[in-house]
């Protein structure tokens, strides 16, 4: 993990930050980023340390029960094992070099905090900001997860029509797409499906009921499988039966601006741009500030990866960052439409991961 390590520190001394080394605490909070600097498998690592250094060296800090895990995975990283506490203590103690320790705030709890000030008597500094940068531009390998695990997503998708049938619930309809993204090879699911019929799809992060479907209803499903701890997310938005002409303009509207989004998505962009860019356009329809979220985010080792896509995104769009394109128009009491698409950013063309059909679909 050499390479990803010193891209967190480039990006530190470009922010002009003083960070002797980086600390990783797998501890109160479960932090994704043990994983992403570590690369580690077969465990759960709880307790663990990660250290990191600005010439790309690393040490992990395990406890017995996990040692054969850590030297199975550990690539380059040095392995150092405690079996007491106090082990544990003065291992970290020991490996922690200088006066300034880079942790991401965002990531430990202040009670964990409070408690690494305190054995390492060393200043603290957040370095959230920029492990999120590094995070965001993905390497082929993260590509390949995400697009396996959108290729699981997609084909789940496509098994939808098989599913439904009139007075099913919504939670009955979760039950079985979680089943289906399982049999399709999700070793587990990014998040909670959700599927939302009729007006309960003006609410854009629903949580299922017992609500059944009804002839007209929307049936909106968010849902998305993780394959090598890599995550998908997408959404669609079909017609049980028939479809009204307000229903079909809904559609249209979101998919036009979905295909905008994806097509302001390019090297160099400033994100909150093309966020504003698909705003601007949904407001110029009679369905104006009916589109209440951010236009996306980053996709990753979390369903919600670092960086957003919304009005307050200042920094620039670059190659290999992995974004979902989600706009939405939601209605209260009437319903809503969302759709979502996973999209790798390339010099010309975005690719898109996640394949099921935008066609207006009425099952
Ligand atoms: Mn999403």
């Amino acid at each position: 993990m050499k390479g990803r390590i010193k891209r967190l520190f480039e990006f530190i001394s470009k922010e002009n930050k003083n960070v002797d080394c980086v600390l990783i605490s797998r501890t109160t909070l479960p932090d994704i980023n043990f994983f992403y600097f570590s690369n580690l498998k077969g465990g759960l690592f709880n307790g663990s340390f990660l250290i990191l250094y600005p010439d790309g060296k690393s040490i992990i800090i395990t406890s017995t029960m996990e040692q054969e895990a850590a030297e199975k995975s550990k690539g380059d990283s040095e392995v150092y094992v405690f079996s007491t506490k106090e082990e544990r203590i003065n291992l970290l103690k020991e490996n922690i070099k200088g006066e300034n320790i880079g942790l991401s705030f965002s990531s430990v709890s202040y009670f964990e905090a409070e408690k690494l000030k305190e054995i390492s008597g060393c200043n603290l500094v957040d370095i959230s900001k920029e492990i999120s940068f590094t995070r965001a531009i993905k390497e082929k390998s993260e590509i390949e997860n995400i697009k396996i695990a959108s290729e699981i997503t997609s084909k789940t998708f496509s098994q939808i029509p098989d599913m439904l049938r009139e007075g099913i619930t919504e939670k009955e309809l979760c039950l079985k797409i979680e089943f289906e993204l399982r049999k399709n090879g999700a070793e587990a699911l990014a998040y909670d499906p959700i599927a939302a019929f009729g007006p309960n799809s003006s609410l854009p992060h629903y949580e299922s009921s017992d609500s059944i479907l009804r002839k007209g209803d929307f049936i909106l499903l968010d849902f998305g499988g993780k394959y090598n701890r890599y995550c998908s997310d997408m959404t669609r938005t079909f017609f049980y039966k028939e479809l009204n002409k307000k229903q079909k303009n809904i559609y249209e509207t979101v998919l036009n601006a979905q295909l905008l989004g994806i097509d302001e998505l390019k090297p160099g962009a400033v994100a909150k741009n093309v966020h504003n860019a698909v705003a601007k356009y949904i407001d110029a329809t009679e369905f104006k500030e009916k589109f209440i979220h951010s236009l996306g985010h980053g996709v990753g080792l979390e369903t919600h990866d670092s960086l957003g896509l919304n009005s307050d995104s200042e920094y620039i769009i670059e190659e290999n960052m992995v974004f979902t394109v989600e706009p939405g128009i939601y209605l209260p009491g009437f319903g809503g439409v969302r759709i979502e698409d996973i999209i790798v950013i390339k010099k010309k063309k975005p690719k898109i991961l996640t394949t099921y059909s935008k066609d207006i679909l009425v099952i």
